[in-house]
């Protein structure tokens, strides 16, 4: 049975484990809770010797032992494997791709890390990095709600993991970040909701292992 790195509150994590629900994949989690996380487990040097050398979740592990990191490259590999979110011809795999590069470095990377600071940090965020993080936030998220303007998921008609790969933050409550991503951009809200209706989409901290923590800051 595949196997996925991670914990609860790992956005990029939760990209995969979605994607392998929507498919009907059997997987399943490898322990990790946050508090091991924020230790630095996936800095040792045995984990990223044993693991992944980049010190990052998600990892997905095949049954032949073989280790996947980097959620776009590991979205890409089973949508192919799996004939199904991957786009229906060449032009759709490029746009996909675009999307996907879009969200590692923006819509997902900053974020992420915006949200990490405010909720989960060692110590108080400071305030001109929060601020310079949230500029970007609101520029990448006014694009993404632009584009949904005239369609319902990135590609069309269709969800791909495009969709899913920047679906990855969205679904966690909004105290942890203190975006209201849905209540601020109509189009972003309306496919968040689309995205929920989909067959194998669950509750970030129902899908992946782990405990709640109150946020922070
Ligand atoms: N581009 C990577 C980002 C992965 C990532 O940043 N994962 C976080 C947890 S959500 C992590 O492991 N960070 C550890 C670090 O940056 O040292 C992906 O999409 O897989």
């Amino acid at each position: 049975m595949l196997k996925l790195y991670g914990f609860a509150q790992s956005g990029n994590t939760f990209k995969v484990a979605f994607l392998l629900r929507a498919l009907g994949i059997p997987w399943q989690p490898v322990p990790m809770t946050f508090a091991d996380f924020a230790a630095g487990s996936t800095r040792e040097a045995a984990w990223r010797e044993g693991v992944n050398e980049m010190g990052e979740v998600p990892v997905l592990e095949d049954d032949r032992g073989r280790r996947f990191s980097q959620s776009g490259v590991i979205l890409t590999m089973l949508a192919e494997q799996h004939g199904r979110f991957g786009g229906k011809d060449a032009d759709e795999r490029w746009e996909i791709l675009r999307w996907l590069f879009f969200d590692n470095h923006k819509f997902t990377s900053y974020f992420a890390t915006y949200r990490f600071m405010k909720a989960f940090g060692p110590s108080a965020p400071d305030p001109a990095v929060m601020a310079f993080l949230k500029s970007r936030i609101d520029s990448a998220h006014a694009i993404v709600d632009k584009h949904l303007a005239t369609r319902p998921f990135l590609l069309g008609e269709q969800p791909t993991i495009a969709d899913i790969s920047l679906s990855g933050y969205v679904f966690y409550p909004v105290e942890e970040s203190g975006i209201d991503i849905a209540g601020t951009y109509p189009n972003l809200g309306a496919w968040i909701g689309r995205l929920r209706r989909l067959k194998g989409w669950g509750d970030p901290y129902d899908v992946m292992p782990g405990e709640r923590i109150a946020p922070k800051y």
